[in-house]
């Protein structure tokens, strides 16, 4: 049954119908199907199709965007569920979350913000396209317990690097966890880069965050 659904959905995504991801996003809610899987299984993984169709050329910029927004109109529906479920949790810690400076990509780190939230964090979300130096002054303005940074593109995931740093200069690093996430990030980075762990989806990122905060 899932099944159909989520063939349904990939279509949606593929032909660009955000009314129908949306209508599908609320059919699932309503099967009962998990919200999570439904955004991974039915939205994530075609978008991801298209984004491999777009590397090798067989695929537009404008189809690429027009993927994007009918993944999204499905995943707000999903992640309006999942943060509904999460609430009236007491904080289990502070989350201070962004995408790097140069990079305008939002939809896994908005899942992983949701997912994060659903878990009982207090989610801080900057946004996209986050100078090294913002991260730096919103970790001493909100003292977070983890930070999460989410780079997309090969070209921008050295600014992970360049925060990280940053934090370090400024004697801020000691007080902070700071996880990475995103298609370029690997287990060889955060080593080079000296964070302290990585989210390879939503789910594992919730289970390694919590696993940071047992260790501060
Ligand atoms: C959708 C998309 C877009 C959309 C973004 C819309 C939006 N609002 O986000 C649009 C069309 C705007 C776009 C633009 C561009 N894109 Co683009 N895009 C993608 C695509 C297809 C999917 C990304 C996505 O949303 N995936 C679905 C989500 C759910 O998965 P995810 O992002 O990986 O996130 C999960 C994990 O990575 C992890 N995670 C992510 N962040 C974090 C953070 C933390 C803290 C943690 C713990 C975990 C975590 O958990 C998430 C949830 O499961 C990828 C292809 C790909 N395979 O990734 C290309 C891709 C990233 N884009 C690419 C490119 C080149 C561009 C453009 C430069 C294209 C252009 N010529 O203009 C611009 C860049 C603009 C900019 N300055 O940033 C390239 C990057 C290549 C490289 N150098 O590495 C890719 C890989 C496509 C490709 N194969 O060529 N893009």
């Amino acid at each position: 049954m899932s099944e159909e659904i989520f063939s349904e959905l990939r279509d949606a995504v593929l032909f660009f119908d955000d009314e129908k991801a949306r209508a599908l996003a609320v059919k699932a809610l309503e099967m009962g199907i998990d919200p999570v899987m439904t955004l991974e299984e039915g939205l994530a993984k075609p978008l991801r199709e298209v984004g491999d169709r777009f590397e090798t050329g067989e695929a537009f910029i404008t189809e690429l965007i027009a993927s994007a927004q009918a993944m999204e109109a499905g995943a707000k529906v999903l992640n309006e569920e999942i943060t509904r479920r999460g609430v009236n949790r007491k904080s289990v810690g502070k989350f201070l979350i962004g995408t790097v400076e140069g990079d305008i990509h939002s939809i896994g780190k908005n899942i992983v913000a949701t997912m994060l939230t659903a878990a009982g964090f207090e989610v801080i979300d900057l946004g996209t396209d986050i100078p090294t130096w913002t991260f730096v002054e919103k970790v001493k303005e909100y003292e977070p317990d983890i930070l999460g940074l989410s780079a997309l593109m090969t070209t921008t995931m050295v600014k992970q690097k360049e925060i990280l740093g940053a934090l370090r200069d400024i004697g801020l690093r000691s007080k902070v966890k700071v996880i990475v996430g995103g298609a370029p990030v690997t287990e060889a980075w955060v080593k080079e880069i000296g964070a302290d762990a990585i989210g390879f989806d939503a789910g594992s990122a919730v289970q390694v965050t919590l696993r940071l905060m047992e260790g501060s």
